[in-house]
């Protein structure tokens, strides 16, 4: 047993050795080049992050390389820019990635604890007005969990009062903060915005 336990230690004491070699690699490399991702097909730093996080799950997210803040396998950037929401959803595609779809419970807490503001998320219902779709085309009784507000008024109300065309994109939290809940909005509203990408698409295979 205590020789077992000396193995977990030595092996948990090299990966970590292994992951600030490889932080402070990517760090020097950053300050060198003053170009934070400077290659686009492969990005190794990624994928290891990635490994690493699933490796020690207990660990909060909060592995940042680039600006990219590595969770459960997917990575995840917090804009600080506001945009409306097409302007928005251009701009996670020019980055490789796509507004950011919440499909479970821990996902939607990981992100509330992460914004100060109302952000844009990958949802609308641009298409039909009610039917409400995340940018990978699934519905939300696919992914199972939805997290509209509901205390008051209930989200979504398609509000026209301030745009005629009433409200097709879904927002994290609004102008009051109720961070905790979806509401949908005037999608010409300009907000902060959350991309998300997944490592082995973007990563690995180089589509981006
Ligand atoms: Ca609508
Ligand atoms: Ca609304």
């Amino acid at each position: 047993n205590i020789i077992l336990l000396i193995n977990s230690a030595l092996q948990c004491i090299c990966l970590n050795g292994c992951f600030f070699l490889i932080y402070f690699l990517k760090l020097k490399e950053s300050t060198r080049n003053q170009s934070l991702i400077s290659f686009k097909s492969i990005n190794i730093t990624e994928v290891l992050i990635a490994l690493f996080n699933s490796l020690f799950t207990a660990q909060t997210c909060n592995l940042s390389v680039d600006g990219w803040i590595a969770c459960h396998g997917k990575l995840y950037l917090f804009n600080s820019d506001k945009m409306n929401w097409s302007s928005s959803r251009a701009s996670c595609v020019s980055k490789g990635a796509d507004l950011v779809t919440i499909t479970s419970q821990t996902e939607q807490d990981f992100l509330v604890s992460k914004i100060k503001q109302t952000q844009w998320i990958g949802l609308s219902d641009l298409e039909t007005e009610g039917h409400w779709v995340w940018v990978n085309n699934q519905t939300l009784n696919e992914t199972g969990v939805q997290f509209w507000f509901s205390e008051g008024p209930t989200e979504p109300d398609n509000w026209k009062k301030q745009d005629p065309s009433g409200e097709d994109c879904a927002s994290l939290g609004d102008s009051n903060g109720n961070f905790q809940s979806w509401f949908d909005a005037s999608c010409k509203k300009k907000k902060k915005f959350i991309c998300e990408k997944k490592l082995l698409s973007t990563s690995i295979f180089g589509n981006n």
